[in-house]
Parts: structure tokens; sequence; C-alpha cells
């Protein structure tokens, strides 16, 4: 990113946190736009002088959508009132029963929107969109069962790059993460692993499933993966965020891990709410060269919450902590 600012709040004087939440968390309140239930899970990326989003409501009947949105400094923002609606992209069948959680990215001359298609069940739906205005709809990227399926921001090796997790048609109790490739958006092969939950054991705050968060960031350790990882208690799933550094050249490679999680649910609009014990992370905003990095994310599947931490900080954390 040039010239821009991002948001930023500096760390506490107290907090030995890589990751600090923002003082004004959440920055989405639930009731945001006039028909919604929830706003959470959703993606941000730097568009002209400012910012735009693409961000999961769900409505009082709770059903899920996705909504574009504008901001000038990355916190406040504008949400429009009606969802998204699509064109047919490099496909006439875009048949979409819901849509939810979010990815953004720009690659060469357009923004691209993942996000989890109802299909059938849950799949990967794929779209894009030059101007924020008028969206087109590709393929889904998968068959059903998959969610998380985030872009790569740019062609990996000649061709485009997308993490995923295949899941079930539930609340599904299993997961790992892998990576598929594309020569063109629409044909999607060369299936890979590349990370699987961590035994109990280990690192029992990812054992149960994980799933790529935010689009990685290239640095000169790799691709910095955000990540959220699950564990279930007796009271259900508990999600916390977690980072890994992926090889640049052969993303299925991953070079490190961290073994404790950079944030976990603990402030009260992260207990409580539609899910209780939820952070979940879709989209991050950064400049390398004043070392910034702000994260949003999804709290308690209800609020929109924002995390700053430094590039450098993360890396070293995830380097010295890797399992
Ligand atoms: C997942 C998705 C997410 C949600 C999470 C926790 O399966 O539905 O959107 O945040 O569960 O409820």
């Amino acid at each position: 990113m040039k010239n821009k600012l991002i948001p930023w709040q500096e760390k506490p004087e107290n907090s030995k946190e890589v990751l600090w939440r923002y003082s004004e968390n959440p920055i989405i309140d639930r009731y945001a736009i006039p028909t919604s239930n929830s706003i959470f899970n959703s993606a941000v990326v730097p568009f002209k002088d400012g910012y735009a989003g693409v961000f999961r409501c769900d409505n009082k009947a709770v059903q899920m959508n996705i909504f574009a949105g504008f901001s000038e400094n990355g916190i406040d923002w504008d949400i429009e009132h009606q969802p998204i609606s699509f064109a047919p992209g490099n496909t006439q069948m875009i048949d979409s029963d819901y849509k939810y959680d979010p990815r953004v990215t720009f690659i060469e001359d357009r923004y691209w929107i993942t996000w989890c298609n109802g299909y059938h069940g849950p799949t990967i739906g794929i779209g894009y969109t030059f101007d924020f205005k008028e969206f087109y709809q590709c393929e889904n990227a998968f068959l059903p069962f998959n969610r998380n399926g985030v872009l790569f921001p740019k062609k990996i090796n000649g061709k485009y790059a997308m993490l995923s997790r295949p899941s079930d048609n539930g609340h599904t109790p299993f997961g790992d993460i892998y990576i598929s490739y594309s020569p063109d958006m629409k044909y999607w092969g060369e299936h890979r692993c590349v990370m699987k939950v961590a035994p109990f054991e280990k690192s029992a705050w990812q054992c149960t499933k994980i799933g790529a968060g935010p689009v990685p960031i290239l640095t000169n350790e790799g691709w910095l993966l955000f990540y959220h990882g699950v564990i279930a208690t007796c009271n259900g799933f508990r999600y916390s965020i977690g980072a890994a550094l992926l090889d640049e050249n052969e993303p299925e490679k991953v070079k490190f891990r961290s073994q404790p999680y950079l944030m976990a649910p603990a402030e009260i609009y992260e207990l409580t709410g539609d899910v209780p014990n939820v952070i979940f992370p879709c989209a991050s905003l950064h400049s390398m060269e004043e070392d910034k990095l702000a994260l949003y994310y999804g709290a308690a599947d209800t609020v929109t919450g924002l995390a700053f931490g430094k590039i450098s900080e993360i890396i070293a954390f995830t380097k010295k902590n890797s399992f």
C-alpha cells in the first residue's frame, strides 16, 4: 500500500501481546444497517482514497448475505442496505442459496471476492468487481462441502492459488487447510494438504479444525497466514487466531506455525453474542514500510472487531514459538 494511513493505535504500555485490540471495539455494531441481525466475518481492501469492503450481514430472518461498504479511514464504515447482486461472470450458473464469510483481494486488474456459497450445501464461491458497484459471479471453485476459500494476492508459478478447508454440511467437527491451483479462476486442481489440526497435547486451541483467515501477506520470511483454530469444549467450539509462515514459491510447505495462539476470545463482545467464544479473522490491512498491520475479525458471530500488530513482531513470535 502506498502513502495511505492504515487504521492504527499504539500498543498499550502494559501489554505484552503481539496482537492488541482497538480500544473502541467493536467497530461495527450488529444493527449497523436496518435489516441486520449481525455484521461479522467481513473483508476490507484499500480502494481509491480510502477503503472498500464486503460485509457479512445476516438479516433478522437470519439469512446470510454479503454487502458492499465504503470507508475513508478503515474504521467508520457505510454499508449498503441492499446485498450485492451478481451478474454472470465466467458462467451462467450463479446459483446461490446463501453467501457468507467473504475475503477480498486485488489481483492484476480487479478485486476478487471469495465466499462460502450455498450450492447444495456450502462450497467456495468466486466473484470479481472493478469498482464495488458492479459484481460478477464465476463458477464455484470446488464441489460441496468446503469453507474458508482464501486467494493468494498474486499468481504463484503462473497460476492462481487458493487455500480452502473441505468440510461437511453442518458444524464440521474436523478440518485441515488445503491449497489448489487454477490457470483461469474456473478450473481448480493440484490439490495439496498445507496444514492439519494440531495434536491435542501439543496445541489444544487448534486441535479440532483450522481454516485460513485473511489473504496471506508476502514477507521476507514467506507468506504470513493468519488462521483460525478451534477446540471443541464441553460448551461448544472456541475459535482463536494463530499465524503460520508458508514458503513463498511452494506455499504447501509450512515453514513455521505458532504453538500458542496470538489472540483468543477474552473481551465481553467476543465471549457473548449469537455464538459465544468466537474470533474469526477475514481481512487485514498492512504497511510493510511502517511495520504495521490491522486485522479485522468477527466477534461472537455478532459484531466486527479490529486488532493491531507489528509485522516484524508477529513473524518473530511465530518463528520462536513454532512446533
Ligand atoms: C463456522 C462459520 C463461521 C462462524 C463459525 C462460528 O462454521 O459458520 O461463519 O463464524 O462457524 O460459528
